[in-house]
This record gives C-alpha cells, structure tokens and sequence, in this order.
C-alpha cells in the first residue's frame, strides 16, 4: 500500500497552532487539548504546565478551528476540597471533553502523591465546572466517554497500569450513573511492535456508520526514550467491548521539528477530535509535550483503514 493511504491525516501547514508565546500569563508548555464545537465556535480545552511545572486546565476560542485566542486566566485548576483536593495536588492534566445530551464531560487526569487517577466533571456553558466523580483508582488515565448511553449505561474507555514501565493495555468500563463504574474487560492490549510498551485512547469515540471509531496511541520505548504514536480502533455500536476493527500499524507519528523536539521528544498526543459537515475530521495533538498542532484527515478514509484488519 501506498503511504499516503497508510497515514491518512496531513498537517495544517502553519503548525504548532499554539504554543507558550500565545498564552496571556506566563508559563512553561502548552499542549494536549481537548476540543469541541460549542455555539458556533471551536473550543479546545488546553492542558497548561505552569512555572512550578503543575498543570491546570485553560479555554482558547476560534471562529475556524485554526486560529485561537487563549483566555486571560485559567478555567479548571487543581481542587482544593477535602474530597479531591490531595488527589489533583499535582495538578489536572490531558483533558478530553464528550457531549452527552445537553452536557459536556471532560474526563481528565488527577495527578497527585498517590499517582494518576481518572477525574470526571460537568459543564453545561463552559463557565462553571462541576466535579462529578474520581471514576478510578491509581493508576490510570487516558479516560473517554462515549456520547450516549449504550443497553442504558454510560461507557468508559481507560487505561489502567501502563507505569514505570509496565505494560498498559486499554479496557472499557460501565455505570449506571456516572459515578461508580465497573464490569472492567480489555478492548485492546500492546503487542510487540510499534505500541509495544503501552496503548491508551486518545480521542472520544464518535458513532459511524461502521461503528465507534476512535484513535488510540501506542508507546513504543527506546534507547532515547519513548516513542509515541497514532492508530485507530472501531468498536460495534451495539456491543463496543467488540472490537471490530484497527489498525495494526501507526497511522501517524512524529515528523516535524515541533514534535522531533520540546520537553519530551517524539511526542504526539491528541485528545481533542472535530468531525466536520463535509467529512473532515480535525484533530488537535500535543506535540512534544510543548505545543499544540492540528492534522485533517478524511473520515471514510481512516475507516477504510480500520476496517482492513478485523477482530482481536
Ligand atoms: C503521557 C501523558 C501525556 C504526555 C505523554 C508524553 O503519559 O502524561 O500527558 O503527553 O505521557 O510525555
């Protein structure tokens, strides 16, 4: 096969969209959004490391999904409660946002002394933020929700383990009420190659006509560190602890310069995915660990790819 059909997505030609010099205050790094279409604007919800090397979480608005104006101030920063406030004492990290009905989730990653959680919150305007639930133990993060209930409950994608070099495969969860989740099974585990050390989802699933289709990264370590890469997964719409397809080899990985080199090299992280009217798909990355950049690449495309290669 032809690379340009093995590596579907391409690269807005002025990346990185973001980097520290477009943020109001200052900071270190800026990258891993979570992104969605909200009242006719593009919004990515943008993970934000501060001085002190601790992230919070921080809004830019765009009118075209390329050109963004970060806020003046931070939106979710570390809690301070009894309930949440020692878990997040490390800061909130990788956010991905699902709209569920009238609501938007933002699942993200609670860092604190006991190690990575999975956090769940609620916002209906993107002015007020309300905590729903710490929906796993440590450790474990790169947590989705899907966008509407599935035989009455919600679902969860996460990814338990994966630390200090042990393996990290990626399960799916379920709950009655966003709060208590469980009914744990593995969707799909690394296997030796180019994901071998760990998996984890990156993007919110989004329903298609050939099922969930949702983008996964798999770490590959080296001698020079870990390598981190794209695939894509599809999920039966009726039964998504079926995988009906994936992808066996990365679609996309690290290139260009942005992504070659920052805070931590060969790095592309998306958490945020914008499917447009005409089949685009629009997908925010981090770029090694210290910007933010944008690929496109053709809905019918990436399922195609996916569907190459079936079952487990
Ligand atoms: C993962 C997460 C991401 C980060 C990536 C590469 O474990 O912490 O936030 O982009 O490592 O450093």
């Amino acid at each position: 096969m032809e690379q340009s059909i093995l590596h579907p997505f391409r690269r807005y030609r002025r990346n990185p969209i973001l980097s520290r010099k477009d943020v109001p205050y200052a900071c270190n790094t800026v990258f891993n959004a979570a992104a969605v279409r909200f009242e006719g604007r593009y919004l990515l919800v943008l993970r934000i490391e501060d001085l002190s090397g601790r992230s919070h979480l921080t809004k830019a608005w765009s009118d075209d999904g390329y050109n963004f104006k970060v806020e003046e101030h931070p939106w979710i920063t570390p809690a301070e409660d009894a309930e949440y406030g020692v878990y997040e004492a490390y800061g909130v990290e990788d956010p991905r946002i699902t709209r569920i009905e009238d609501a938007y989730y933002i699942t993200y990653t609670a860092f604190g002394p006991y190690g990575p959680r999975v956090a769940i919150g609620r916002t209906c305007d993107f002015k007020t933020f309300e905590r729903l639930a710490l929906a796993t133990e440590v450790d474990n993060k790169d947590a989705v929700l899907f966008p509407e209930k599935i035989d009455g409950k919600y679902m969860l994608i996460d990814r338990p383990g994966g630390f200090g070099g042990q393996r990290g495969d990626i399960w799916l969860q379920e709950s009655f009420d966003m709060v208590h989740w469980g009914r744990a099974r593995v969707l799909l585990s690394a296997e030796p190659g180019w994901g071998g050390s760990k998996l984890g989802i990156s993007t919110p699933p989004i329903r298609t006509e050939k099922g969930w289709l949702a983008f996964y990264h798999g770490v590959r370590r080296t001698p020079s560190g870990n390598l981190y890469r794209l695939g894509c997964l599809l999920l039966d719409l009726q039964n998504p602890a079926r995988v009906i397809g994936y992808t066996p080899h990365f679609i996309f990985g690290p290139e260009e310069i942005y992504e070659r080199t920052g805070d931590v090299p060969n790095v592309i992280f998306p958490c945020g995915l914008i499917l447009e009217e005409d089949g685009m798909l629009k997908m925010y990355y981090g770029a090694a660990d210290t910007h933010i950049a944008l690929a496109e690449g053709r809905l019918q495309e990436i399922l195609a790819l996916c569907s190459a290669c079936s079952g487990k």
